[in-house]
């Protein structure tokens, strides 16, 4: 009987998965490994706790927090409170896809990633590629819930993204000076205000930029009789308009992955890219000798090694056999394999920003597209955590110290455009 009952807490003990009792099962002498079978202590294993019976679990059992960290609404804490549980690194789920061209369905992305990162845990966590425990490091790592952005307005929705990632990043991180945060989208337009943020911390930041897509398009690439400001606001235009609002980088930003068509009769969107500040790798490049660790170099070359570099990863940047769960979704691109290896290469930027964007699970198989997806965001978290920590050196306060004041004009012009277009609504809709 205590044989049997041994046998089965030792199974239990090497083969579950739970986060809250993490620490008891690498700690708690009542559970022995296999090893410990030929002299099992039998006088512990007599009055197990409830907490020892019933905290641990399976992994597809218990609620779904992204690999079952623990859960808090970081959009509701009171940054003055002395006693919050600081946190160094978040996800952070932003469902809105109503600024998409093509197939919607991308709000449902952020809680379909976490349901697909059920397997991914503290206890079993070390990536072996990179040789962390991106779970168990430095950093204290939680997954803030959702951005509760409306689906109704998109002026709006911007206005509350921009406050958003604005409170998000002013809480104190707790071994960094500001949390850095992977972000689940959502369309690929939550970079906008995702920029806006990380400019009233950083500065100018430089973006990789993982996609089919150029996303680099003027407005007027959008071509409609009918328009608005707010109509400027949309997944292909976010880094066109992060450019003429002075948020990134004027040069060095890289796109990885490119093989959309072009608009026209030859190369002006390239010209137009150029414009923006970006270089462009080509899916393509793969396929020359050796292509994929040219390309891992030639980021490497490409983007700053001391300065703050954001990543920004579309899913469509995969082949539609590896990724199908998308809305907008182009033949002849990377494995996630691949895809991973590049991720992996990028050690030692100062990586302070992260996303996952454009996974719309209504058009998935099998959950191909969002398990890449959440084993795309474990790799970047783990290259923020091989990052290290933010320090107060990094940040560029008196950028935030102006915008509050209204002395820049860069970010106070985009809220005066939200203004105006608010006032234009409401005109349209009670006139
Ligand atoms: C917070 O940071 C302190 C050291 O500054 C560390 O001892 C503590 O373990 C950290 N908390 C978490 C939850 O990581
Ligand atoms: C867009 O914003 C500009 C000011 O930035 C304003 O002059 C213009 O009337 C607005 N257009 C619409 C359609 O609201
Ligand atoms: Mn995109």
């Amino acid at each position: 009987m205590i044989q049997t009952k041994a046998a089965l807490l030792s199974l239990f003990a090497t083969l579950v998965f739970s986060h809250a009792n993490y620490e008891t099962l690498n700690k708690n002498p009542k559970y022995h490994s296999y090893k410990d079978q030929n002299s099992p202590d039998f006088s512990l294993l007599e009055q197990p706790s409830l907490e020892d019976m019933w905290g641990p679990f399976w992994a597809y059992q218990g609620i779904q927090s992204f690999a079952h960290l623990p859960v808090q609404n970081c959009l509701t804490i009171d940054k003055n409170n002395k006693e919050i549980e600081r946190f160094d690194i978040a996800l952070i789920g932003v469902p809105f896809d109503t600024a998409t061209s093509f197939r919607p369905g991308t709000r449902f992305g952020p809680q379909a990633i976490r349901a697909a990162s059920q397997r991914q845990d503290k206890w079993r966590g070390f990536n072996f590629r990179a040789g962390v425990n991106p779970l168990d490091d430095w950093a204290n790592i939680i997954d803030c819930g959702d951005i509760p952005v409306t689906p109704m307005d998109n002026t709006l929705a911007l206005k509350q993204m921009q406050l958003a990632y604005k409170q998000l990043l002013s809480l104190p991180g707790n071994t960094s000076s500001v949390p850095k945060y992977m972000s689940l989208g959502g369309d690929h337009s939550i970079l906008l205000p995702i920029l806006q943020g990380l400019y009233e911390v950083y500065g100018e930041i430089t973006v990789i930029h993982f996609d089919s897509h150029l996303d680099t398009w003027a407005p007027d690439k959008y071509p409609s009789f009918w328009s608005s400001n707010t109509s400027e606001f949309t997944h292909g235009s976010m880094l066109w308009l992060a450019h003429k609002h002075g948020l990134i980088a004027p040069e060095n930003n890289l796109h990885v992955g490119l093989r959309t068509r072009i608009s026209g009769n030859g190369w002006d969107d390239f010209r137009e890219d150029d414009e923006v500040g970006f270089k462009r790798i080509l899916a393509d490049a793969i396929l020359d000798d050796n292509g994929l660790q040219k390309i891992a170099a030639n980021i490497l070359e490409t983007l700053p090694k001391n300065k703050p570099v954001y990543i920004s990863v579309d899913i469509d940047v995969l082949d539609p056999s590896a990724a199908p769960g998308t809305g907008t979704i182009e033949a002849g691109g990377f494995t996630t394999r691949e895809l991973i290896h590049m991720i992996r290469k990028m050690k030692g930027l100062n990586i302070v920003g992260a996303d996952v964007v454009e996974v719309s699970p209504s058009y998935d198989q099998s959950d191909i597209t969002t398990t890449a997806a959440s084993q795309i965001a474990y790799e970047l978290m783990t290259l923020m955590v091989e990052a290290g920590p933010v320090t107060e050196k990094q940040l560029v306060k008196h950028n935030a110290a102006k915008i509050e004041s209204g002395e820049d004009l860069r970010l106070t012009a985009l809220d005066r455009i939200i203004q105006e277009e608010r006032d234009y609504q409401l005109k349209m809709l009670f006139n």
